[in-house]
């Protein structure tokens, strides 16, 4: 081993230093972002950069360092060059806090941003890149973006993808070499647990009501349900389907019965109260959501599409169906709601599945140690 590796590896045993680059929105890549950095910060330096503070990193934390990317506009530019201002303050940290690590959530462009950063700083930093999904089988694959996506994924240092779905996807779709690991998203059980339900039944769906979410069906399937069990709607993230969903509650005359509650930055409360989770996606690469709710011992019914079946269990932790089958979710549903036995025991085993297998202690020592490895590759 020569002296530079055991160099490596002395530092890969040490406090590292590590940026995390995300999105700061309340989309899934992000909260799954700052969820590790806050873990990660208990025995880490940590840097998060963006072009907003994310909105999980609420708290004050001093190892927790937020550096904002600024992108002044200019006549000249019809669209600011956000990967470029992205560029400049990844060296500008790294050089200034002498980064190891560089992780990056959604390849786009984070991954370019740190590959050009990483040119500039001549290899001084090693760039891992997390998949999160929408990266790889949406807009990874539109021709505007294909190329440099590929090329940006393949010149990570180590590469990551959040379930063996995605990992299939993105070696089917894309020509990689690169080894890609499987981390799943995780999620804090301290966190997200059963609070406490009123007398009335909630149904919650959380997302970024954007198409593949397919909002109206979780509302067409819950105007299923309320003609036959009593129970409340809420509708939880803001997005391009939240007013056309909207729409279909009046004129299926739901109003009463269906809460629109908006971005919420910490829903374990809501998750705490609730007795079924609908998540009918038309795609996911893994179903952050549909986790915080079984930690939070809520069942969840959910489309049989991309990660969500290596999350939930059909017949132990929920229901998983086909996309679109309504009648079927509606049926899922209704046995969980009418039947108080089986929807504290789906509760309880996925929870335990949690505990088992998604807990943030059981997850961040796969990303640390991987970070170790990486360093020393
Ligand atoms: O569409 C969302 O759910 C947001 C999206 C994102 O890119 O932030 O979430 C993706 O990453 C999450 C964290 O890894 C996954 O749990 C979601 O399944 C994934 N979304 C999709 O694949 C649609």
């Amino acid at each position: 081993m020569c002296y530079c590796q055991i160099n490596d590896f002395a530092k890969a045993k040490e406090e590292m230093k590590i940026g995390i680059v995300c999105y700061p929105t309340f989309g899934g890549s992000g909260v799954l972002a700052s969820e590790l950095g806050l873990s990660l910060a208990k025995e880490h330096e940590v840097h998060f950069i963006s072009y907003a503070c994310p909105v999980r990193l609420q708290a004050h934390n001093d190892r927790v360092i937020f550096h904002k990317v600024d992108v002044p506009p200019y006549p000249l530019f019809e669209y600011s060059p956000y990967t470029l201002a992205l560029t400049s303050k990844i060296i500008d940290v790294m050089e200034h806090h002498r980064l190891d690590i560089i992780h990056v959530h959604y390849a786009i462009p984070h991954a370019t941003s740190a590959y050009l950063a990483k040119k500039a700083l001549h290899g001084k930093v090693k760039i891992v890149t997390t998949l999160h999904g929408t990266d790889v089988y949406l807009l990874g694959l539109n021709p505007s973006y294909k190329s440099i996506v590929e090329f940006s994924m393949e010149n990570s240092d180590s590469l990551i993808a959040v379930s063996e779905f995605l990992k299939k996807e993105t070696l089917e779709k894309f020509s990689i070499t690169r080894p890609i690991a499987v981390i799943p998203n995780f999620v804090n059980p301290e966190k997200y647990k059963r609070t406490g339900r009123g007398k009335e039944k909630i149904i919650c769906h959380i997302s970024n009501f954007r198409p593949l979410k397919r909002v109206a069906d979780v509302v067409q399937i819950f105007g299923m349900i309320v003609k036959e069990r009593d129970c409340r709607l809420y509708l939880v993230g803001e997005g391009p389907t939240r007013h056309p969903a909207q729409k279909l509650v009046e004129k299926l005359g739901l109003e009463e019965k269906v809460c629109f509650r908006g971005n919420v930055g910490d829903v374990s409360k809501i998750l705490g109260k609730s007795n079924l989770f609908l998540l009918p996606s038309q795609q996911e690469s893994f179903g952050l959501a549909a986790l915080e709710a079984m930690s939070s011992e809520v069942p969840v019914v959910a489309t049989r599409v991309g990660g969500l079946p290596e999350v939930i269990r059909h017949g132990k932790d929920g229901y998983l169906a086909k996309v679109g089958d309504l009648d079927t979710m509606a049926e899922h549903c209704l046995k969980i709601l009418t039947n108080e036995g089986l929807a504290k025991k789906m509760g309880r085993e996925a929870r335990m599945r949690v505990l088992e297998k998604f807990a943030t202690e059981k997850v961040v020592p796969r990303y640390v140690s991987l970070y170790q490895k990486t360093l020393v590759s």
